[in-house]
Parts: C-alpha cells; sequence; structure tokens
C-alpha cells in the first residue's frame, strides 16, 4: 500500500478562556530545527501560488487563520487537503510538487522550515520535477 503523501501533525492547543494559543516546538509538533520562518497572507482572489518542489527542504505549514488547499503530486499521485485550523500542521517533505490553491481573503499560512532560503533547492518546471520523480 502506498504511503498517504498528506502527513499531518497535531500541534498542541494550549488555549484558555483567555483565548488561543497553539504551540509548535522541536520534538513536539516540529520534527526538524526551524532555519527559517515564513507566512503568506493577504492573497489575491483566484490566485494560486506553488507550483514547485524542492530537492531537500522540509517544511512544515500552518494556516494559522482563514483556509487554503494543498495539493501535493510525487509524479504518480497527487493528494489534496485543506489546511483550515492552527491545530493541524502539514509536514511537506523534499521531491514532492506543491500548489496552493482556493486561499480565503484572510488566510495565514505560516511555514516553518529546516533550511534558509536557497533558489538552487527549488525545482520550478513541471517537465524537470517530471524526469526528477523518475529518476528517484
Ligand atoms: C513553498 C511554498 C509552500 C525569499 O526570498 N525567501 C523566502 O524564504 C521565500 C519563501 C521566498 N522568497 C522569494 C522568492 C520569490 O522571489 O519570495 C518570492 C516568492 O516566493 P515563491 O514564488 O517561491 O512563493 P510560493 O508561495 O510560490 O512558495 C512558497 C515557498 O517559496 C516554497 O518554498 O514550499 O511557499
Amino acid at each position: 500500500m502506498k504511503a498517504s503523501l498528506v502527513q499531518l501533525v497535531d500541534i498542541p492547543q494550549r488555549g484558555d478562556s483567555r483565548g488561543g494559543l497553539s504551540v509548535a516546538e522541536l520534538g513536539g509538533a516540529l520534527p526538524f530545527p526551524v532555519r527559517r520562518v515564513y507566512w503568506i497572507y493577504g492573497t489575491e482572489p483566484g490566485v494560486s501560488r506553488g507550483f514547485h518542489a524542492h530537492k531537500k527542504l522540509r517544511q512544515l505549514c500552518v494556516c494559522v487563520a482563514g483556509s487554503v488547499r494543498m495539493s501535493l503530486f510525487d509524479g504518480r499521485h497527487e493528494e489534496n487537503i485543506v489546511l483550515d485550523s492552527s491545530a493541524k500542521g502539514l509536514l511537506i517533505g523534499p521531491g514532492l510538487w506543491r500548489e496552493m490553491h482556493d486561499f480565503s481573503p484572510d488566510c495565514v499560512l505560516m511555514v516553518f522550515a529546516d533550511a534558509e532560503y536557497d533558489e538552487s533547492d527549488y525545482i520550478r518546471n513541471r517537465t524537470e520535477f517530471m524526469d526528477y520523480a523518475a529518476s528517484r
């Protein structure tokens, strides 16, 4: 049986009567030391993002507000997951083509990465990705 491309981790919720508080820490929700954090927000209506894969990068994506549909493709299978909760994180390892669709206007997608930004780690061409996936 093939392993699911969608790997979700539970993010501990420590909110109380004052409001919410979610925790991502090493050894807990975070399976790797974080070297970079970025967040995607204010996405214009109808815009999709991503359309690339990474050769080495590991990331944990948490939708801390609103919702977004994440599409993952390994060269043969595609799986989709809607992220709409700060209680779930999506782990995306290397070798997966990712696209982000259907951003809600209030979506804030926070991404924890295990390496600094490196454009040479990206595969942004779909044909190149298919060759890369076939060779793995
Ligand atoms: C990913 C998905 C989920 C930087 O200079 N530093 C950074 O840390 C990042 C993430 C981007 N950039 C630059 C590179 C581009 O000129 O910001 C611009 C927009 O990046 P990009 O078009 O790659 O953004 P997305 O939303 O398509 O993809 C991003 C991440 O780049 C990518 O690693 O997995 O979010």
